[in-house]
């Protein structure tokens, strides 16, 4: 197939892009390094600095691979528009988003980048998509934190409501709590506005925060593994515990530490980008999976790393701190993800084997850790 991975430079896009080009699909990569650029003017930085995307797909090519690379800002119409024109994939996988809640949150100017890039860059892809007039899969990196922390069971995606005795389908409800989030909701609207309107086909993925390094044998070679970072913007909360248990910090649980999300494996995530591509929507339709493995509250992954690390004589510390985001602490949390499981997804689960692998990796980067970037510096309110 012909694929277009926006958003490639990151950590789940680098991951995808090795893993679609050494399975035979022909490529276009598309990244404009933003991420890079505000780790630097935050003074942040990944465990390991990998090479820029243009020396990565060289690699790619001298293995046989059919890639390309375009340094384009998929905010600018004209540009990603003339990109799709040329290219006509039969995918575009979209992941060129801001993805921290973190940085959402630190002022003004920051939730207007977020919104400005999320939904320029979606409504972008879904003018250009329209313009092509042949089948291209709109594949969505959305999230779990669209549903928010609801005190019903979450469905994939629909609801059906019953009211005055008429019933109708409606999307499930949703609010966010951080305006990242939030401008993942507004996507989801855009996508299903206009898979209405121009009879498009979508997959939203409603993704749960995602652990681990990617292993496979062209990474481990080259040695260029996916980005792994662990600082209070950019790093998520399993990784960044790792982290944190490797260099001796007690693990930064936020408040009572009961906040439960659904977690998943990077490598999941990739069966399930795959299993989305597999398996489109037809025309005018748009699928939602919710994209997680495991249900668990953040004190219960800070004791499965406790446990799991002895064996590596590490004696974790856990220390409970202010929360510095505005999220409910004490909630009912029982979110359905059967869809992916019955188009053939075997869940990696987080075993202490899975854990101890992760610590492993972080061990053998321990000198290029940062403590002074870890500590979270921005609150909600
Ligand atoms: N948390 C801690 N300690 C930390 C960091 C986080 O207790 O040091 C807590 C947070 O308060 C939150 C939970 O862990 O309750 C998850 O936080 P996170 O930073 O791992 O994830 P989050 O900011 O919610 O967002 C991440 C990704 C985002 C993805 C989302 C899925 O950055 O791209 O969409 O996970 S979900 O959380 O289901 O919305």
């Amino acid at each position: 197939m012909k694929i277009m991975i926006l958003g490639a430079d990151g950590y789940l896009g680098w991951p995808t892009s090795v893993d679609f080009a050494l399975k035979g699909h022909r490529l276009m990569l598309v990244d404009n390094y933003i991420k890079r650029k505000l780790m630097k003017k935050y003074n942040k930085k990944p465990l390991v600095v990998s090479p820029k995307l243009d020396q990565k797909v060289s690699l790619l090519i001298k293995n046989s691979c059919k890639v390309d690379f375009s340094n384009i800002d998929c905010s600018n119409y004209l540009a990603l528009n003339k990109l799709i024109n040329k290219f006509r994939p039969n995918a575009i996988i979209h992941y060129a988003e801001l993805p921290s809640a973190p940085y959402s949150m630190m002022g003004y100017n920051e939730s207007w980048k977020t919104l400005q890039n999320n939904l320029q860059t979606t409504l972008n892809i879904i003018w250009s998509v329209k313009n092509l007039k042949n089948e291209c899969h709109i594949i969505k990196l959305g999230t779990m934190g669209e549903y928010g922390t609801p005190n019903i069971d979450i469905e994939e995606g629909w609801i059906e409501i019953e009211h005055n005795k008429r019933k109708e389908k409606f999307m499930y409800p949703r609010q966010a709590s951080s305006l990242y989030h939030t401008s993942k909701i507004m996507d989801t609207d855009l996508l299903w506005f206009y898979v209405r309107m121009f009879d498009l086909q979508v997959t939203d993925l409603m993704q749960g925060p995602v652990y681990g390094i990617l292993e496979n044998e062209f990474m481990t070679m080259n040695n260029l593994y996916n980005t792994y970072s662990y600082d209070d913007i950019f790093g998520t909360v399993l990784n960044r515990f790792i982290v944190q248990a490797v260099s001796n910090k007690p693990l930064s649980v936020y408040g009572s530490g009961k906040q439960v999300r659904g977690y998943i494996n990077i490598k999941d995530c990739l069966t399930c980008i795959e299993l989305a591509l597999k398996n489109p929507p037809h025309k005018g339709n748009m699928n939602i999976f919710n994209q997680f493995t495991e249900q668990y509250s953040v004190n219960q992954i800070a004791q499965k790393i406790k446990k799991a690390l002895k064996s590596l004589n590490i004696d974790v510390c856990i220390k409970k701190i202010n929360n510095p985001r505005k999220e409910k602490e004490n909630h009912y949390y029982n979110a359905k993800n059967d869809s992916l499981i019955k188009l053939g997804l075997k869940p990696t689960l987080l075993t202490s084997n899975e854990i101890i692998r992760l610590a492993k990796y972080v061990l053998q980067h321990k000198k290029n850790i940062n403590k002074s970037i870890i500590n979270p510096k921005t609150r909600w309110v």
